[in-house]
């Protein structure tokens, strides 16, 4: 870090509190923006982390009126879910507020008004979709239609999720307002817009020649932005949800929720430091950190900081915005509506006492780069091959061989020799390695460095072998593991950023009161003499059980979301009735029924028809056992032409139900019926 900054103002985007925080969250902004708020600290310096719920916008109008409950009620049950969960993983957040606070509200609103007052603000009348039995302008998400692109009749406004087009209001079919369920007129209104364009060159100066060291995800968005040219972008919706707009004759209006939003870490900064809360952000020696999704970029790089100069007063801008790209989970993209996600409020009480794996795994996964994957195999494989096997493996080790050798009390050390040094070299070499990485927000590299000096300690006893030198040579003995319990003073430094759970543990079992940053890499961090405490396990293997319980849980969510997407096939062409009769529709009883060698698809049927057995093969043998279908009586098509499938001769079609999935089931009588018996 350059000299010129004396403290560092940290915030994390503030979720939404329409939902509870899910393992994208943690791993894009959360898990980061704490393992840097925590090396700070632990450096002695100057930090605050600043976070909050999201608590306007459209999204949290829409859940309250699904649910028949106030906004307020929404928002209110959300913040808790989220501030209590993200409190037990170990979030430390210096603050965790809300924008329904007054302090926000206020806030916000003299933001607005002094921007108003210094005319930063265009006022624009527009044409928007409006309810008319509701009498309430509609926000693109409240208008619901059929979608141009794929026909989907519940595409909204802004986007269809049935096939993924963003859209305009305007561009439904038949729009028809998600409130009322009448049709969608168009009104005009009119709002007020910051002139983008008006700060386009000062923001392309401060980002694209001041800023080249930020990350090329972060910096590609910003320059492909400001080369299209920026737009004046409206800063206020006609809502009832919101901060109201402070202006006369703006009844009925609130600032657009991306307004407030950004406010709210000023306003959050105030409420935690009545007194003291300028210096944070207006003192050019302080360092703003913003971390951000993806998603966010524009509005922290751009908008944001458009209206902090058009505010002026000498509000500082971001020095960086580390933003993440997006975690998926098992293959498919993490979606609040799809209930697609692992929530962080049922993880902990899934996984109790265990928030150093998730946000180990969270880490060493981390999307920093490019989107990535979360995936339980591979939470399960890096607990037990790494937490368990490598970090809890080492600590244990050594822990329980002072106990064996000097009844818990660190033995003073002899001279060092050339495996002892080069143990301590390897560590100050992580170590320095470490803190580049975190101080370059390559937090997944950073882990690895701190991983890497468990491994020299697993590397150190397994050259050393103590238990073997313990036969001859004691004094030896004291030496090797005076060194292995510094390496474990070591990873308690090394970790408390990432892993501050265990990192507390092991500082408790090595009878050490604090530790600084600065004793990274250090050769005496336990001083002989100290008595240590018990050996207590760090981590635990996690097994398949727990592992295929979470695997269900999805597979039952996807299922489910097949059944409530299932759109049913436009109905087919009229067909007259002597067509419909040529088909000759009967029942029969199976006899038989076996696999077709080689063919994982297929069935074959030994079917009773009332005037002899037929054979009949069917593609049901994913969805049936053989055994399952022997007795029941089918519905097939007696008079189409024999197949040869597989070698065998089908006469007929069993008829069968496909279901959302795909999956097949067959159709049967409901009471018994004579085998041969026509179906009309
Ligand atoms: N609530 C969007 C989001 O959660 C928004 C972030 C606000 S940060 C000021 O992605
Ligand atoms: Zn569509």
């Amino acid at each position: 870090m350059e000299k010129k900054f004396k403290r560092t103002l940290i915030t994390t985007a503030l979720p939404y509190a329409n939902g509870p925080v899910h393992i994208g969250h943690l791993a894009g902004v959360y898990v980061p923006a704490d393992i840097y708020a925590r090396y700070k600290r632990l450096k002695g310096e100057d930090v605050i982390m600043i976070g909050g719920s999201d608590e306007h916008g459209v999204p949290i109008t829409l859940r309250a009126r699904k649910e028949g409950i106030t906004p307020q009620e929404v928002v209110d049950r959300y913040h808790a879910i989220i501030k209590d969960s993200m409190e037990e993983l170990g979030i430390s957040f210096d603050i965790y507020s809300r924008t329904t606070s007054s302090i926000h509200h206020d806030t916000a609103s003299e933001f607005f008004r002094r921007l108003y007052d210094k005319g930063e603000f265009v006022e624009k009348t527009s044409m928007q979709p409006y309810d008319e039995t509701a009498g309430e302008f509609l926000a693109d998400r409240y208008v619901v239609g059929t979608c141009p692109h794929c026909g989907s009749d519940r595409a909204y406004g802004d986007q269809c999720e049935a096939c993924g087009t963003s859209l305009n209001a305007t561009d439904l079919i038949n729009p028809r307002s998600a409130l009322t369920d009448s049709p969608v007129t168009m009104r005009e209104t009119s709002h007020w817009f910051l002139p983008l364009d008006k700060w386009e060159d000062k923001l392309r100066h401060w980002i694209l020649d001041g800023h080249k060291e930020w990350k090329t995800n972060v910096y590609g968005q910003c320059k492909s932005w400001i080369d299209l040219g920026l737009q004046p972008r409206a800063v206020s919706r006609d809502l009832k949800w919101g901060v109201p707009v402070p202006v006369e004759g703006a009844e009925g209006k609130v600032l657009y929720v991306w307004f407030d939003a950004p406010i709210g870490y000023i306003s959050n900064t105030k409420e935690l430091l009545p007194d003291t809360w300028e210096k944070y952000w207006k003192d050019p020696e302080t360092r703003i950190i913003n971390f951000i999704g993806k998603d966010n970029i524009v509005f922290h790089c751009i908008v944001f900081p458009a209206m902090l100069m058009a505010y002026g007063d000498g509000f500082q801008l971001p020095d960086n915005v580390p933003a993440n790209e997006f975690l998926n989970l098992e293959g498919d993209k993490i979606s609040t509506s799809r209930n697609w996600a692992v929530w962080l409020h049922e993880y902990l009480r899934d996984f109790p006492g265990k928030q150093d794996v998730l946000r180990y795994v969270l880490t060493a996964n981390a999307p920093e780069t490019k989107d990535n994957d979360f995936t339980w195999s591979d939470f399960q494989a890096r607990n037990n091959n790494e937490l368990v096997a490598v970090l809890g493996n080492f600590v244990n080790r050594a822990v329980v061989l002072t106990h064996k050798y000097f009844n818990g009390v660190v033995p003073a050390p002899g001279e060092l020799q050339g495996v002892d040094n080069d143990a301590f070299a390897a560590i100050r070499q992580s170590s320095a390695s470490l803190e580049d990485n975190l101080e370059n927000f390559h937090f997944r590299e950073a882990l690895k460095d701190a991983m890497e000096i468990a491994r020299i300690g697993n590397r150190y006893l397994q050259e050393t072998e103590p238990w073997k030198v313990a036969k001859t040579d004691m004094e030896r003995v004291r030496t090797i593991l005076y060194v292995a319990l510094q390496i474990c003073g070591n990873i308690v430094v090394a970790f408390e950023p990432f892993l501050p759970f265990m990192a507390a543990k092991l500082r408790g079992m090595l009878s050490l009161d604090k530790v600084e940053w600065d004793e990274l890499g250090h050769e005496d961090i336990v001083p002989f003499g100290t008595e240590i405490g018990q050996p207590e396990l760090l981590f635990e293997k996690i097994d398949d059980e727990a592992v295929n319980a979470q695997l269900q849980r999805l597979a039952d969510i996807k299922e489910q979301n097949r059944i409530n997407n299932f759109q049913a096939t436009p109905q087919a062409p009229d067909v007259d009735f002597d067509t419909f009769m040529k088909a000759d529709l009967r029942v029969g009883t199976v006899l038989e029924c076996e696999k077709v060698p080689k063919a994982d698809k297929l069935l074959r049927f030994l079917i009773d028809d009332g005037l002899g057995k037929r054979t009949i093969v069917s593609g049901i043998a994913k969805y049936y056992k053989p055994e399952e279908l022997v007795g029941k009586q089918v519905v097939f098509i007696a008079n189409l032409p024999p197949r040869k499938l597989r070698g065998i001769t089908s006469q007929g079609m069993i008829l069968s139900a496909e279901n959302a999935d795909g999956s097949l089931s067959v159709i049967t009588a409901s009471s018994p019926v004579v085998p041969g018996a026509q179906v009309k």
